[in-house]
């Protein structure tokens, strides 16, 4: 099964990212080359996110986890923007049992190199520098190794966040869409040690 995009998001060339130390060595996957549907402009709907609202004011991306090197964890990750809010939401299996789990979105194209951290996948979805890529407000497998996350921030929260951090001038959240450039990017968890805190699984947004 292949990530997918219901809604698109406006595409924006690569955004020039501050190199950022990436949380572990990437190891690299085999997780297959994917095809993304055109990429439509999209605006941004008032509401919460999870209301209703018109498909056209709502980016989604559902993203698969692909267990990576000797490891056997996956995971699905959803993707969600609308009416003023990035909301992700993340569940994972097999991954360290009863430990707290980093997982980020990562700034390259696809899982072989992953990159920098792009967003901490923590409870505050925060961006790089802005908080640790691992630790405490990451989420807490059970003992099964089950994982399940969910968390939100505002476009504009998270706009002062990535000009800040990532010395930017962002003035409106189309450009900071355009920044996040989210349909470019990949999304892993990680080993619960390390360093390195090797990736143990990977998906292309
Ligand atoms: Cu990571």
């Amino acid at each position: 099964m292949h990530p997918k995009i219901i809604g698109a998001a406006t595409l924006a060339a690569l955004a020039a990212l501050p190199v950022i130390a990436a949380c572990g060595a990437d190891i690299p996957t085999d997780s297959g080359a994917v095809t993304l549907g055109a990429p439509m402009n999209a605006a941004v709907s008032a509401g919460m996110p999870g209301e209703p609202g018109a498909a056209s004011d709502r980016l989604f991306y559902r993203v698969q986890l692909d267990p990576m090197g000797d490891h056997a964890a996956r995971g699905m990750v959803f993707v969600e923007v609308v009416g003023g809010y990035l909301r992700v939401r993340t569940h994972g299996v097999r991954v360290a049992a009863g430990e707290r789990i980093p997982q980020h979105i990562h700034r390259n194209v696809g899982c072989a190199d992953g990159g920098g951290i792009l967003i901490n996948l923590d409870e505050n979805l925060t961006v790089a520098g802005e908080g640790p890529g691992v630790g405490a407000a990451y989420p807490l497998a059970n003992e099964g190794g089950v994982l399940n996350y969910e968390a939100t921030r505002s476009l504009e929260d998270l706009r002062a966040a990535v000009n800040q951090w990532y010395v930017q001038t962002l003035e409106t959240d189309a450009e900071l869409l355009d920044f996040l450039d989210l349909e470019n990017r990949n999304v892993h968890m990680h080993v619960a040690f390390g360093p390195p805190y090797p990736a143990v699984n990977c998906g292309e947004l």
